[in-house]
């Protein structure tokens, strides 16, 4: 597709952010490289030829369009062994670079956004240094900004608690690491070598884990010591013991569609011997911890009177792949189908009075369900029953007060709460909790007087309307 069929080959730049037919990086090995969303590649550094001719470490950023099948040098310098310049921690500077180097590691994040970890450059003697440093370029803007890390070479790692982020933790300087993106966006690193990065010369099998969100590091697995051997378990079958050995150079990583980081083979290394070790060893790491959450129905009511409720949800990963799905059950044997996520969902409970349970489940990316969460409702849909009886029954009553005997029941329901009078049938009554007998004064003048009482249940059904009358006479 391009470049030269000639070895050693000077890169050819052109004009910084120019795309151009005759440009093209110089030969190089142990560059990094990313895919952006458009499909434009993009490459940076690595050991080899600048634009005279002479090899060293490279800070060169290069974007290859595959439409025009043009280079474009988009930053960095076209000289070998250029110097870092760090400017401030976590702030992005147009003068900001990392130094020539190879062999680092790399990833894209959601929002394009080019991450680049460590690797080995000459230091200020001209020295071959490994380094920590993480960097971040963002295409929008053009600038690189120095993330974590140090700017000084051969720093050894903090590796704090297992499995917890804090911000002082960083893994030792390394190159030829092996790299993933996990699907919650987070970078990860496993081993690599350094000549000092662990207080000695040596290859590591330590997993990281960095949260774009905190900027912290987490030390998630492996060993804090150099040249550990793999402890592989039964082959197929996960196990929290289990672990790749050491190992750099070309350990091929994959990130699987539901999140599982896979590793293959790699390089170990002997010391004193310097033999050079290969593996064709197939991992696969995923992350195992149910996600959880919560469901209430119509916001944790006692009572419905209505089978159409709404159930509101809330879930979380903590820090792993994410959740991404839900589905809910009635009577915890037929579930719905898994469902994209939602903080409220209309749901029928099942038919029938009484109390009725609904279940929530979640899956998180890597497919790990969490346990049934539940909540549940009484469904009451049957109106409560009543009578009325004024002063016993009598026929008449020459006082306007009066006594009204009363009765309520909402069977098997959920109890009568309420209860209202009215004189005339249109005008009612405050609801005030039932209470018998009850004391009542009819209005003057004199003449029949019908009283009517309504009861309310607990899930708002109301009762008929319960009548009777008496003659008030002039006493
Ligand atoms: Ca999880
Ligand atoms: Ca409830
Ligand atoms: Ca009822």
């Amino acid at each position: 597709m391009k470049g030269s069929s000639t070895k050693f080959q000077p890169g050819t730049y052109g004009t910084l952010g120019i795309p151009a037919s005759d440009n093209t990086p110089g030969a190089r090995y142990g560059s990094v490289s990313w895919t952006d969303a458009s499909g434009a590649l993009w490459l940076f550094g690595g050991f080899g030829y600048d634009s005279t001719g002479n090899s060293g470490f490279l800070n060169d950023l290069w974007k290859y369009d595959r439409a025009t099948g043009n280079w474009t040098w988009v930053k960095g310098s076209s000289i070998r062994n250029p110097s870092a310049v760090y400017g401030m921690e976590g702030t992005p500077d147009a003068a900001n670079a990392p130094g020539g180097r190879a062999a680092a590691v790399s990833w894209m994040d959601a929002s394009g956004a080019l991450w680049l970890f460590g690797g080995a450059s000459y230091d200020g003697a001209e020295n071959m240094g490994i380094f920590n440093d993480l960097w971040k370029y963002t295409p929008a803007t053009g600038n690189w900004t120095w993330m974590k890390g140090s700017s000084t070479a051969g720093q050894s790692g903090t590796y704090d608690t297992m499995g917890t982020p804090a911000s002082n933790n960083t893994p030792g300087a390394r190159l030829a690491g092996a790299a993933w993106t996990d699907l919650s966006g987070s970078l990860w690193l496993f081993g690599g070598y350094s000549n000092n990065g662990w207080e000695m010369e040596g290859v590591g099998n330590d997993l990281w884990k960095y949260d774009r969100a905190t900027g912290n590091w987490s030390w998630m697995k492996g060993s804090q010591t150099i040249n550990q051997s793999g402890t592989y378990g039964t082959m197929g079958t996960p196990a929290a013991d289990n672990t790749p050995g050491a190992r750099y150079g070309g350990a091929t990583a994959w990130t699987d569609p539901a999140g599982g980081f896979w590793l293959f083979g790699g390089e170990q290394w002997k010391p004193p011997s310097g033999d050079r070790l290969f593996c064709n060893d197939l991992w696969c790491w995923r992350e195992v911890v149910p996600p959880t959450g919560s469901i209430l129905i119509n916001n944790n009511r006692s009572v419905t009177n209505n089978p159409n409720v709404t159930l509101s949800l809330t879930w979380s990963d903590g820090t792993g792949s994410g959740v991404t799905r839900m589905k809910f059950s009635n009577d915890g044997a037929a579930w719905t189908a898994w469902e994209p996520l939602a903080a409220t969902k209309a749901w029928t409970l099942l038919a029938g009075d009484g109390y009725k349970t609904v279940r929530a489940m979640f899956r998180d990316r890597a497919g790990n369900n969490s346990i049934v969460y539940s909540d549940y409702i009484r469904l009451d849909t049957t109106p409560p029953t009543g009578s009325i009886i004024i002063n016993g029954g009598a026929s008449s009553t020459a006082s306007a007060s009066v006594s009204l005997g009363l009765a309520w029941s909402d069977g098997m329901g959920s109890g009568v709460t309420r209860m209202r009078f009215s004189i005339d049938g249109s005008h009612w009554s405050a609801w005030q909790p039932p209470a018998t007998p009850k004391s009542y004064t009819l209005p003057a003048p004199s003449g029949y007087y019908t009283v009517r009482v309504q009861y309310l249940d607990g899930g708002g059904n109301y009762s008929p309307v319960y009548n009777d009358y008496i003659k008030l006479v002039a006493p």
